[in-house]
């Protein structure tokens, strides 16, 4: 069997590259290693800065998205008791758009599916071979029996756990990482939002973050610690904590109920610069990891699918190489922008269990800073929005 890019992971880099080279007459398949279900039953991103709204509305698959997504023209910071707006309007004349992950993933199934894309699930063992060969080959394993798929390019959108980044040889890759000592425990809840814009809160006791999918639907989340047991984490403990990081007149309003998902994610700052090995390309959380303070997993993932399928279109329609060439140094100038964004944001607003008293002394000064100072609020907000592409 023969195709022209085989794709390693079917999440939103996956999807979303297969259906802008599609749309570009090169023929791609994707081979997933989960059930279509257990993807859209993960609960991850809810905020799309502006270029990743864009790029959907290039691959065709917007239209719900402008329909059902809340534009945003602010978040607030909360610190000693205090809610402080951050105006992404007034500061950048520019918005954000809140609609989750799942809903994005939703939307390009259904886009492959109605263009006949090839999708494979429940994919055991798919291996990259002779990556270095200008004939790479994937092996997998898919309804009990072996295949063998040839292909002029592979593409590793298997995120962090994937196999791609892996079938690099050790030595090649150039990696940097960060752990933080904490992780975030997060609730999904069938319940109005605790305010119309996201809320990052800085508490003495841990960071809370609010943020919703829709006007119904809540999104919450608290620092924990990183080998927290979720089995101690009773509905009631999650809101009382919740609520006790967040200014009074905030808590008093906040609308509780019972919990539809509830996960615990670790904290990571992570890049591989290595994002090319002859003809395996990564993208997406396979070459790079984010803490989620900055909201920028998903929109990080965007921008390497976006640089990626203009150089895949170069290659086939205009014989070009330089643009597979320059992959690796066009999206690592962006992707170590949005690493100091997150890693700068989950500094600001969390507590460090080591921390000394001057540190967070420190941290409630750059608060105070920020909000008093507009220079400081617009670099945030032009962070926060979205650097350009
Ligand atoms: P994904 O989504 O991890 O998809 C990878 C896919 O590859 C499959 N796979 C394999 N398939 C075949 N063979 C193998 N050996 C395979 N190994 C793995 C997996 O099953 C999976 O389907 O990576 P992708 O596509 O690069 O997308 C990245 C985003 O999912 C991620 O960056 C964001 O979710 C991060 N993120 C956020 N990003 C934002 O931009 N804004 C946010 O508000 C935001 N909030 C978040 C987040 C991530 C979170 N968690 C849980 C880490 C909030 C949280 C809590
Ligand atoms: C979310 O809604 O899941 C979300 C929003 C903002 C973040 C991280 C996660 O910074």
């Amino acid at each position: 069997m023969k195709t022209s890019v085989v794709i390693i992971g079917g999440g939103p880099s996956g999807l979303l590259l297969s259906q802008l080279l599609h749309l570009s007459g090169i023929e791609t398949v994707v081979l997933e290693r989960r059930s279509r279900a257990y993807v859209l039953s993960r609960i991850r991103a809810g905020v799309l800065e502006r270029g990743t709204q864009d790029l959907l509305d290039r691959a065709e698959v917007g239209t719900r998205m402008h329909g059902e997504g809340q534009v945003h023209d602010g978040f607030n910071l909360s610190f000693g008791d205090s809610l402080h707006r951050i105006d992404l309007a007034r500061l950048r004349d520019q918005s954000v758009m809140v609609y989750g992950q799942t809903e994005v993933t939703k939307d390009l199934y259904e886009a492959r599916d109605r263009l006949g894309g090839s999708i494979l699930h429940e994919v055991e063992d798919a291996a990259p071979y002779a990556m270095t060969t200008s004939n790479p080959f994937v092996i997998y394993r898919h309804n009990g029996q072996d295949h063998r798929l040839n292909c002029d390019f592979i593409i590793g959108c298997d995120g962090f756990h994937g196999v791609s980044r892996k079938s690099i040889p050790a030595a090649q890759r150039r990696e940097f990482e960060r752990e933080y000592p904490f992780g975030w425990l997060g609730v999904l809840s069938e319940t109005k939002p605790a305010a119309e814009e996201l809320i990052y809160a800085a508490h003495d006791d841990g960071f809370a973050l609010c943020s919703m999918r829709n006007a119904q639907l809540s999104r919450y989340y608290i620092q924990c610690k990183a080998d927290e047991d979720i089995s101690t984490w009773s509905d009631d403990r999650f809101w009382s904590t919740l609520k006790s990081r967040l200014p009074r007149d905030i808590a008093d309003e906040i609308v509780t109920g019972p919990s539809i998902e509830k996960s615990i994610a670790p904290l990571r700052s992570y890049v591989c610069e290595t994002m090319r090995y002859g003809r395996l390309l990564l993208a997406g959380d396979a070459a790079h990891i984010v803490p989620p303070t900055g909201a920028k997993g998903l929109n990080l993932a965007a921008s390497d699918v976006h640089y990626l399928s203009e150089a895949l279109i170069a290659w086939y329609r205009d014989r070009r190489a330089d643009l597979i060439d320059g992959y690796e140094a066009r999206a690592l100038a962006r992707v170590w922008k949005c690493e100091r964004f997150s890693w700068w944001m989950t500094s600001l607003l969390h507590r460090f269990p080591k921390s000394t008293p001057f540190e967070t002394r420190m941290q409630r000064a750059e608060l105070e800073y920020i909000v008093s100072s507009q220079a400081a609020q617009t670099s945030l907000a032009e962070n926060y929005v979205g650097l350009p592409y």
